[in-house]
């Protein structure tokens, strides 16, 4: 049985995945047990000082999810968990997973926005926080939360960490440290149920929740790391946050884990910390964003770090100049593995074997024999000939079948016969290998973070001053993509500078990555035939100042004022 606000996968195609062998009946909170009687005493985790063990890493999870049930956490509640990338957001969600709960993944530069929206959407009983952390008072915002939604109930803060009134005997705050009791006897789950929820990159204004199954996600990581020929010898770093599918489970944490290998944390991913840890811990293995990619290039020519153990960095979830791929072999000494994916599903990669040219200009080939895509044109639904331009339509036995509650949006995004509209426009080659050509969803890509327009557009309209408000990406070098905004102010009313326009968006609660780059005011704003906002006119006027803004309408109506970029800031992946 699926936990409610889901869609199952059709019963039939659900036992074809069984009989083929991809769904085995794996329940994720039984894994760190089983790793434990196979890897014993091998090092599972490293995470600053820390070296934890296989047997060690089982125990902490039994203990914390026996801590859970003692603080009221029961089969089936959501709880929201943001950490970064420490051992207690592995312990933490395989203690969730072992106890039947479902965390909820959100990003560490989630603030009061994107939780609120998590806890209500998922119903969320308990909210796991890094406490102050990165000077922001996770607590704080926990207990204002637990005020507003009666769900909530807990908020557990992270050992070692402070904030608001953390532990101030109310018993709304408890310190992780203390979800620790005697190991329970705990009910095993169902493997076709939901395990956990990823966040979607998203289209909407508001964020959707992707379930993920215990047998999906066992498939997923396990058919991963074997194509990736992890073994006990392999060591990982995730230098992206954990929370991204890409570090969790492409092969990432779990892989990495369900193979025996070595699993080392980094806080962040510069350059400066990855190549210490690399150097230190002899990494094999480690996925980044093209963004980073060129941040640990350029740092490269400037670091004595031993980078030799290093076999295979993985690139994906934005897309990788063929000139900056080109550089990772001869200048990383390690071999380039290009990976599309997204938390809804589907993986594509290259594989070790795939010619040179296959390696730098594809995304490579879907992971499973069961992965089923398809390239339609997107105003007719009709298959395009090989080769050519779609929107990418998928399904199989790692992709969704529904967002979580959100059957409205559910109609638009699957097609009747399940398949799961990407909004990424792709090809295929004659021998199978995706090439993605561009996207027709409306998100910005900046720096790997997903971006979805309409969020943002959401919250500039309620900025004093401004009427509509229409946000598009804008190429970067540095960061593949930016936010640009253009705007239309309210007759009468001063127009926002961005400065303004972002402090405003800060104060309601908004995450830092999703503030505009640049604003512009604009008399109007393009209309399609259909008289939606233009945003193809939108992106093409973005790029260049000299396109005109009259937007082809007389009279012409100039009136734009660019505002001056920000700073460039460090990416948060
Ligand atoms: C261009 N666009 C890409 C690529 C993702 C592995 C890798 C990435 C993600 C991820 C992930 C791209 N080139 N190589 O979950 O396990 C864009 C597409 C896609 C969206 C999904 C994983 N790789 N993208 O990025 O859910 O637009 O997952 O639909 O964050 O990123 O974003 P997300």
């Amino acid at each position: 049985m699926m936990l409610d606000g889901c869609t199952p996968w059709p019963a039939e195609t659900a036992e074809r995945y069984r009989r083929a062998g991809q769904w085995r009946g794996i329940d994720l909170g039984s894994l760190p047990r089983a790793w434990a009687d196979a890897y014993g005493a091998a090092t599972a985790l490293v995470a600053g000082p820390e070296r934890i063990s296989y047997d060690e890493l089982a125990d902490r999870v039994d203990r914390r999810a026996a801590g859970f049930v003692r603080e009221g956490v029961r089969p089936g509640d959501r709880i929201v968990l943001q950490l970064p990338n420490v051992a207690q957001f592995v312990e933490t969600a395989f203690a969730l997973f072992r106890a039947g709960a479902k965390p909820v993944f959100s990003l560490t530069s989630h603030r009061a926005q994107e939780v609120r929206h998590l806890c209500e959407l998922s119903g969320a009983s308990g909210y796991v926080v890094p406490g102050l952390f990165r000077g922001f008072d996770h607590t704080a915002l926990g207990r204002q939360l637990a005020a507003e939604l009666p769900a909530l109930r807990r908020v557990f803060v992270m050992d070692g960490t402070s904030g608001t009134g953390a532990a101030d005997g109310d018993g709304l705050v408890v310190p992780l440290e203390k979800v620790d009791a005697e190991p329970l006897p705990l009910p095993a789950n169902d493997p076709s149920d939901v395990a956990f929820f990823l966040l979607s990159g998203g289209t909407t204004a508001l964020p959707k929740l992707i379930p993920r199954t215990h047998d999906d996600y066992a498939y997923q990581t396990r058919t991963v790391a074997g194509q990736s020929g992890l073994g006990p010898g392999s060591v990982y770093l995730a230098a992206l946050p954990v929370e991204f599918n890409f570090a969790w489970g492409c092969p990432g944490v779990v892989g990495t884990l369900s193979s025996g290998g070595t699993v080392v944390l980094a806080p962040d991913p510069t350059a400066d910390d990855c190549f210490r840890l690399i150097e230190a811990e002899r990494v094999t293995l480690t996925s980044v964003v093209p963004t980073v990619a060129r941040l640990w290039l350029e740092e490269r020519q400037w670091s004595d770090a031993d980078l030799s153990s290093l076999e295979v960095l993985q690139i994906g979830g934005a897309r990788l100049e063929p000139e900056l791929a080109a550089r990772i072999a001869p200048e990383l000494g390690c071999r380039l593995q290009q990976v599309f994916g997204m938390a809804e599903g589907l993986l594509t990669m290259t594989r070790p074997d795939d010619d040179p040219h296959a390696v730098l200009h594809t995304q490579g080939r879907p992971v499973s024999e069961a992965d089923e895509v398809l390239i339609v044109d997107p105003s007719t639904g009709a298959p395009v000939p090989v080769g050519e331009a779609g929107e990418l339509l998928t399904r199989g036995p790692y992709t969704l079948r529904g967002y979580y509650r959100a059957p409205e949006h559910n109609a638009r995004a699957f097609t009747e016969d399940g398949f799961y509209r990407t909004g990424d426009l792709a090809s295929i080659t004659p021998e199978g290998r995706l090439v993605v050509e561009g996207r027709i969803k409306d998100v910005v890509i900046r720096g790997g973070d997903k971006i979805a327009a309409g969020e943002v557009e959401a919250h500039l309209v309620t900025v004093p001053g401004i009427a509509t408000a229409a946000v598009v990406p804008v190429p970067d070098e540095f960061l593949g993509e930016r936010i640009y905004a253009f705007l239309v102010s309210r007759a009468e009313e001063e127009a926002p500078p961005l400065s303004a326009l972002k402090a405003a968006l800060q104060e309601r609660g908004l995450a830092d990555f999703k503030l505009p780059d640049r604003a512009e005011y604009v008399a109007d704003l393009p209309l399609t035939p259909l008289g939606k906002i233009d945003k193809k006119v939108l992106s093409a006027a973005a790029a260049d100042p000299e396109y005109s803004r009259d937007w082809g309408q007389a009279p012409p109506t100039p009136a734009a004022a660019a505002v001056a970029p920000a700073p460039v800031p460090a990416p948060t992946r």
